[in-house]
């Protein structure tokens, strides 16, 4: 069996030998994000039909050169770091440097050339998830193509058919490459710019990892146990806010390429479901939702316009989706005196952690020795004190004042004077 350090020394040695400059000469230069894994601000298209770019959180759009008429892009499927969250980077697969992969933006009717050079060290693929495409550009390794194998690059041409929100990932060894975070968002625009457009809108991909306390790579067998459940392979509080302007008509949309379902909630707003894997639903087929359950393999959209000012809570109602690595083997303590016993048994086992008598609050102040590389369970803290949160969680800045094009984090709420829950009686 490979273990992790022939896996990445054969990765290494293929980056530098297989892919040379020359061969890489006649395709479209691979780009990589200058943002590192803070959000980039949205692009307008610099060539190409017009279209209102989306907002990838904690990532970026790819970069494509126009040439005889096709859209060309070029993906570097590669191991990467990425950051999880300040504290904790973790050995991911990846795509141009990142995982996830940059958030592909085109327009409905463009012919798109996709470019897929393999410096993985096993055979790769990639499928256009949802795009209806001819069957042999559809990228499932021995269905539809050869496998992509270490050092080579593939190409796929297709005229994109319909706008909407759809994915990319790889259909090979696919446990393993998609649990090593493989995967990217294709937003596809409607010809006609105007048509659903919105102020802002915002996309991410759900995925989620096994890593032990104090590792760096997933362990790729898990199937249901996940200790760290992400938004683009990042966690609360490494998730970035998404600052609306008040008044502004904003979209969400986010993929689903876990293992299970994730029911998607946001405070503060009533909206519409707008989109889902199929594409567009229609105005008057639109329903109203709090929350929107997001099931394995799809993609969901939904729309609001943003008139409630204010810091509004947004995120996985799976309350275990909302908690980081450590923990989740802990047995329940609630209500059993167990004094002193801990003390006895952290002398025995050191990583040893006990949830408290009055339940786990109390971790999200304490300061418990964690593992290197290892993040806080619940962590984060707002302007009334810790957040008690982790994973699939961020919040959604409402703000009068705000710029245009302003994505810049506007820091906390400040609440009107006797709006906020208070303390009884009065003092
Ligand atoms: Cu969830």
């Amino acid at each position: 069996m490979l273990t992790r350090r022939t896996l990445f020394a054969a990765a290494s040695g293929i980056a530098a030998a297989a892919v040379s400059r020359s061969a890489l000469a006649s395709l479209p230069e691979p780009a990589y994000a200058a943002t590192g894994a803070s959000t980039a601000p949205p692009a307008l298209p610099g060539s190409g039909r017009p279209f209102n770019p989306v907002v990838t959180l904690n990532g970026w759009s790819a970069p494509w050169r126009m040439k005889d008429g096709w859209k060309e892009f070029h993906l570097v499927a590669e191991p990467v770091v990425r950051e999880i969250a300040p504290g904790m980077k973790a050995n991911l697969w990846g795509y141009n440097g990142q995982s996830p992969g940059p958030t592909i933006e085109a327009v409905e009717g463009d012919r798109v050339r996709l470019f897929v050079t393999n410096k993985l060290p096993e055979h790769t693929t990639i499928h256009w998830h949802g795009q209806i495409l001819p069957s042999g550009m559809d990228g499932v390794g021995g269905l539809s193509q050869p496998h992509i194998k270490p050092g080579e690059t593939y190409v796929y041409e297709f005229q994109l058919r319909k706008s909407g929100t759809f994915m990319y990932h790889p259909h090979a060894d696919e446990m393993v490459q998609m649990a090593m975070g493989m995967m990217g968002m294709f937003i596809v625009h409607p010809r006609d710019p105007n048509q659903y457009r919105v102020d802002r809108d915002f996309v991410f991909l759900m995925n989620a990892y096994e890593i032990a306390p104090g590792a760096a790579t997933p362990k790729v067998v898990e199937m249901t146990n996940f200790n760290l459940w992400t938004w683009n392979s990042r966690v609360f509080p490494g998730i970035d806010a998404l600052p609306v302007r008040l008044g502004d008509r904003v979209r969400i949309r986010f993929g689903n390429l876990t293992m299970t379902n994730h029911p998607i909630h946001l405070h503060g707003y009533d909206f519409a479901v707008t989109g889902t894997d199929g594409g567009w639903v229609p105005p008057q087929a639109r329903w109203p939702e709090v929350t929107i359950d997001c099931p394995v393999g799809a993609m969901r959209a939904f729309e609001f316009d943003a008139v409630h000012p204010g810091d509004w809570a947004f995120h996985c109602h799976k309350s275990h989706h909302t908690m980081n690595a450590m923990g989740h083997d802990v047995p329940t303590m609630i209500g059993v005196d167990h004094h002193g016993l801990a003390r006895r048994i952290v002398s025995l086992i050191p990583d040893y952690m006990m949830m408290g008598e009055r339940g786990m609050a109390d971790m999200g102040e304490m300061e418990m020795e964690l593992p290197e590389n290892t993040l806080p369970m619940m962590t984060g803290s707002g302007p009334f004190g810790p957040l008690e949160m982790g994973g699939m969680f961020t919040v959604v800045k409402v703000r009068e004042g705000l710029g245009r094009n302003d994505y810049r984090d506007p820091g906390w709420y400040r609440h009107p004077p006797g709006s906020v829950a208070y303390k009884w009686p009065k003092t």
